[in-house]
Order: structure tokens, then sequence, then C-alpha cells
């Protein structure tokens, strides 16, 4: 039985609050965009205890931006941009080693940054998957491909044993309660687009300023 409430949550919501990213300047709001994280990890616990190591990892990281965003810096951390240009401004960003900044805004957002690559190629595989296939194989092989390179083996052989409690194609996409599998798909393929945006804009940023390998 699921709990009061949860019955109105709908992976919409989530998709939704990625396409409210991007503002006017092509810059990457950060409010939405852990409010999509936030509803990710939602969805997440829907599927079972398994796989609370990994939405724990997640929560633990939204909320390390959230105090940056409830901060008396609130407003540098408005974007990606923005946030990116004062951490490195004020050398609050350790580029070598963790040391004296090991949660910064910008190596914490990395994280979830390459996550949402795997995420972008998992609902992909998801969307164009035949019927009756296995959302385990079309998550590990979108894992191995993308966020396992940055995991040691403990995380990935964990991550490897979740895997294999996700239901059917079929299952998922109704769990994710957007109606029917089909009427699931559709929406997936109106929403990709702006995931992929939004990860294109903050990974040509990152390159930009050579951030994407912060330790
Ligand atoms: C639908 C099935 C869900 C599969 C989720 C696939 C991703 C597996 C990720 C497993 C990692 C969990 C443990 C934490 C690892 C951390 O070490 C790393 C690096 O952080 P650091 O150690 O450097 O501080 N954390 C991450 O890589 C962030 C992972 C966030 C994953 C969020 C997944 C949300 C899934 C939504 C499902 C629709």
């Amino acid at each position: 039985n699921m709990a009061a409430g949860a019955e109105t949550f709908s992976l919409r919501e989530v998709l939704v609050a990625f396409t409210a990213c991007v503002s006017e300047q092509r810059e990457v709001r950060v409010d939405p965009y852990l409010a999509g994280w936030k509803g990710l990890v939602r969805f997440l616990n829907c599927l079972g205890t398994i796989f609370s190591f990994i939405s724990k990892d997640a929560v633990t990281k939204i909320e390390i931006i959230e105090n940056y965003r409830n901060s008396d810096q609130r407003e540098k951390y408005l974007t990606v941009q923005s946030m990116v240009e004062y951490e490195l401004a004020n050398g609050l960003v350790d580029l070598q080693q963790r040391s004296k900044h090991p949660n910064s805004g910008c190596r914490t957002f990395l994280r979830l940054h390459r996550a949402l690559h795997w995420l972008q190629m998992f609902l992909e595989g998801l969307r164009t998957g035949e019927d009756n296939s296995k959302t385990s194989v079309i998550c590990s092989e979108t894992y191995n491909a993308s966020l396992a390179n940055y995991h040691p083996w403990i995380i990935r052989k964990a991550a490897g044993v979740a895997f294999c409690a996700l239901p059917t194609r079929n299952t998922f996409l109704e769990t994710m309660n957007v109606g029917t599998a089909e009427e699931a798909v559709a929406m997936l393929g109106d929403a990709l687009p702006y995931i992929c945006e939004v990860y294109k804009i903050t990974e040509e940023l990152y390159a930009q300023h050579k951030l994407l390998d912060l330790p």
C-alpha cells in the first residue's frame, strides 16, 4: 500500500522541474535542478529499500547545495554559472585533492551532473526499449557506460545487485504514474530534450573552466 500522498506522485513533476532549469540567458537554475533531483529521490524510494544507499548519497548532495541556497551567499548560488564564478573567484574549490573545501558547490554539483548523464541515457533506453526488455539490463548497460567510471569497485558491485531488483520495463513505466506505459513513453520523448539541454550547458561550462575532474 502506498503512503498517503504518494499516489499523487508522478515523474511528470520531475521532468517539469528540468524543463524549468534553463533561463533565457541559457543559464542553469539551481532551484528547479534540485527540485528535479528531489523528485527522482522520491521515485527511487518507491522502488524499494535496496536503493536507499543510492538515494541517501543523492540526498546528501542535494542538501549540501540547498544549504548554500539558504546561506548569506544564496544569490551566488542562483545558477550554476554564478556558483562556478563565485567559488572559483574566491578560492572555494579544491582543484587537486579534497582538503580545505571538501564540499564545494562545484564538486558536489559535478556528482549530480554525472548522474544526470546516466539518467539521460537510462530514460532514453527505456523510451526506445522493446516492450518486454529488462529495466535491469538497460540500467546496468547505461550505468557501466557512464557513472560506473567514477565509482570504486564496491559501489559498482552494490549497484549491480540493486539493479537486479528493478521491475520489467512496462511495470517500471507504470510506476512513473503518468498513465499507461505508452503515455509514459510519450512523456519521456517530450521531456528528454530538456534534460539533454541542461546536461549539455553544464558540461560545456565545466569543460570551459576545466572542472570536469574535481576531486
Ligand atoms: C532506477 C534505478 C536507479 C539506479 C541508480 C543508478 C545510479 C547508481 C549510483 C550508485 C551510487 C551510490 C553511492 C554513492 C556514491 C558516491 O560515492 C558517488 C560519488 O560521490 P563522492 O563519493 O565523490 O562524494 N555519488 C554519485 O555518483 C552520485 C549518485 C547519485 C545517484 C542518483 C540516482 C537517482 C536515480 C533516479 C532514478 C530514476
